[in-house]
């Protein structure tokens, strides 16, 4: 299996690892294992459970679509089964206690999508053992249409195909999803929904040792997580993107052990030579199977835009890091080169593996001066879906940002912080929404984890996913014309949006508000004067509240502001750090 030439060039060395080497390496996975990266053999028995319990439920959802279609057909029923596959963390063996399980339903042609959400979560309650699914929804009409539920305990993420092609699906337990031609007569939507399981599928496939490359990548994706530089949605990789650069190191160093893969990984990315695109095998064009773009800088023009184009393998390849902008290519650049500093003295057994792991500074010194961007709502309903978009708009304001002549950095922070607010009248729940805390319910509230959330899938237009919509499918709404009504100005001279008509809160009734802060640093250039952000501002809210099916203007509310990091919230802070301090004038 490791004698197979994979990757676009030839290895780098294909030398055995030294005493040392593995000796590093097991130090890794101990250090992994220390920091909590790998879950109990328990709790993975307890997920193979449920992926056999889903299967079961989707053979007996394939049936029944079956005698709804064609209720005599007995040879149509008889032979009705669907096929259960998964991507994401769980597939490629990087899964940690709190992962969910990303999973894929095929079916054959007959059966709609309609059906999938009309029998699925029935058969669910039906046929899982009584109590064992709970919160269970339904995005049908999402980017990538999903249920979401947990299962004994377990987050899953449901998503469904059926295949065009197959009137009925093969009973041979090793057939895959790998035939390009499974791909015939799909939605874009749906060639997406196929691509997660594909390009997992490939991934584990180009690698030339699967247990050497899963303690690698462990080991990089907690280290960009401490980082603040693990998110796509944010403009920086994601999951797949790191799990492929990771990939392609392996390819390099065929032979090498984990720990010496890690140090290659942080030496071979700092010196890329982007916008070379990274490919763990040559791309494939001129199927004519979807009508979904292939990656091509030479024919799109978007496509030459990518700053640091991380390539999916599984065709129609796309580019998993199209978000990636000049500050987050800055960021990532200086945590390679501090990766590099820390991994070559660990090499050499001058430092222990966890100095690599530790945790970034992004509140505590990085920054004086920060931007947040404050979404809010009057439901947690209407705030979930307004916060999941606002948040897929994040970037868009950092790259505006970006381009002011003061501003040398603008670094997003990889998450968003939730909080609740108790408010009694309209004054209070103005002040919550120009980004006060004097009335927030549960201070000490984490941040929240984009990942088990279902929003960004909502309303987002997910032109975020890793593995899916290329720039070129679907294009953010810039030029739609702003609802000018909505917008006020506040007494400090910034523009606000405001949700509108204030309907007059009962005195002493008190309100929940639910808000979403995202935190931008902003670095300033040496001889800044001024620091004027107000166009850069109001053409991002106005651009967000302008798009209808996401800003409902009587329950969510948008506000941008200045924040000094002696001004920052307690709960950006864990236990052990110090929030910064107001810097005191000595008079001489
Ligand atoms: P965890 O171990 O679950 O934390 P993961 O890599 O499995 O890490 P996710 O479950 O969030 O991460 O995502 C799995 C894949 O699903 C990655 C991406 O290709 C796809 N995906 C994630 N979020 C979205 C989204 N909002 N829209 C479309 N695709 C998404
Ligand atoms: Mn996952
Ligand atoms: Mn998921």
């Amino acid at each position: 299996m490791s004698d197979r030439d994979l990757g676009v060039t030839p290895p780098i060395s294909t030398a055995l690892p030294t005493e040392d080497e593995k000796r590093l390496s097991e130090l890794l996975l101990r250090e992994l294992r220390a920091q909590g990266t790998y879950e109990s053999p328990a709790e993975t028995n307890k997920r193979e459970v449920v992926l056999k319990s889903l299967e079961r439920i989707t053979d007996e959802f394939v049936k029944r679509a079956a005698m709804e279609k064609e209720p005599k057909n007995t040879v149509l029923i008889r032979d009705a089964r669907g096929r259960v596959f998964t991507y994401g963390s769980y597939r490629l063996g990087v899964y940690g206690p709190g992962s969910d399980i990303d999973t894929l339903v095929v079916a054959p042609r007959y059966v709609t999508v309609q059906q999938y959400f009309d029998i699925f979560p029935k058969l669910l309650l039906e046929m899982a053992p009584p109590g064992s699914i709970t919160d269970l929804t339904t995005v049908p009409e999402a980017f990538v249409p999903i249920i979401k539920f947990e299962y004994s305990g377990i987050s899953i993420d449901l998503i469904f195909c059926s295949i065009q092609g197959k009137k009925q699906l093969d009973d041979d337990p090793h057939w895959n999803l790998q035939d390009n031609s499974l791909l015939r007569g799909l939605s874009e939507n749906e060639v997406r929904s196929l691509n997660g399981t594909r390009v997992t599928d490939e991934i584990i496939n180009l690698v030339p040792e699967v247990a050497t490359f899963r303690v690698a990548l462990r080991a990089i994706k907690l280290w960009a997580q401490r980082k603040a530089i693990y998110a796509n949605i944010m403009g920086y990789p994601g999951g797949v993107a790191w799990a492929m650069l990771v990939a392609r190191v392996c390819q390099l160093y065929p032979k090498a052990a984990s720990a010496l893969v890690v140090n290659k990984f942080f030496n071979i990315m700092l010196k890329w030579p982007w916008p070379l695109p990274v490919l763990l095998k040559d791309i494939e064009y001129g199927h004519s199977v979807t009508r979904v773009p292939v990656w091509n800088p030479k024919i799109y023009p978007s496509d030459r835009n990518h700053k640091m184009p991380i390539i999916t393998p599984a065709y129609p390849s796309m580019c998993s890091t199209h978000n990636i902008g000049q500050s987050s290519m800055t960021v990532i650049q200086q945590e390679l080169a501090n990766g590099v500093k820390i991994t070559e003295e660990i090499m050499v057994g001058k430092r222990p593996w966890k100095d690599l792991f530790t945790k970034h500074t992004f509140f505590t010194s990085d920054f004086k001066y920060y931007l947040t961007v404050v979404s809010s709502g009057r439901t947690r309903e209407s705030q979930n879906s307004w916060a999941g978009f606002v948040e897929s708009k994040v970037r868009i304001l950092v790259g505006k940002l970006e381009l002011h002549p003061s501003i040398a950095l603008a670094r997003p922070f990889n998450k968003g912080y939730e909080r609740v607010h108790r408010c009694k009248n309209q004054t209070e729940i103005e002040e919550v929404q120009a980004g006060s805390l004097a009335y927030q319910v549960k201070p000490g509230a984490g941040p929240l984890n984009a990942k088990v959330e279902a929003k960004p899938e909502v309303k987002s237009e997910t032109t975020t996913t890793e593995n899916g919509a290329g720039p070129h499918v679907k294009s953010d709404p810039i030029d739609t014309e702003p609802n000018l009504q909505n917008i006020a100005v506040a007494e400090n001279g910034q523009v606000v949006i405001r949700a509108e008509p204030p309907p007059p809160a009962e005195e002493e009734q008190e309100v929940e508000i639910f808000t979403t802060n995202h935190y931008i640093g902003l670095q300033l250039v040496q001889k800044a004067k001024s620091l004027d952000l107000s166009r850069e501002v109001n053409d991002f809210k106005a651009m967000l509240t302008a798009n209808e099916s996401a800003y409902d203007r009587h329950m969510n509310f948008l506000t941008v502001q200045h924040v000094k990091s002696w001004e920052l919230p307690d709960d950006v802070f864990e236990p052990g750090e110090e929030k910064p301090k107001k810097a005191v004038k000595r008079k001489r």
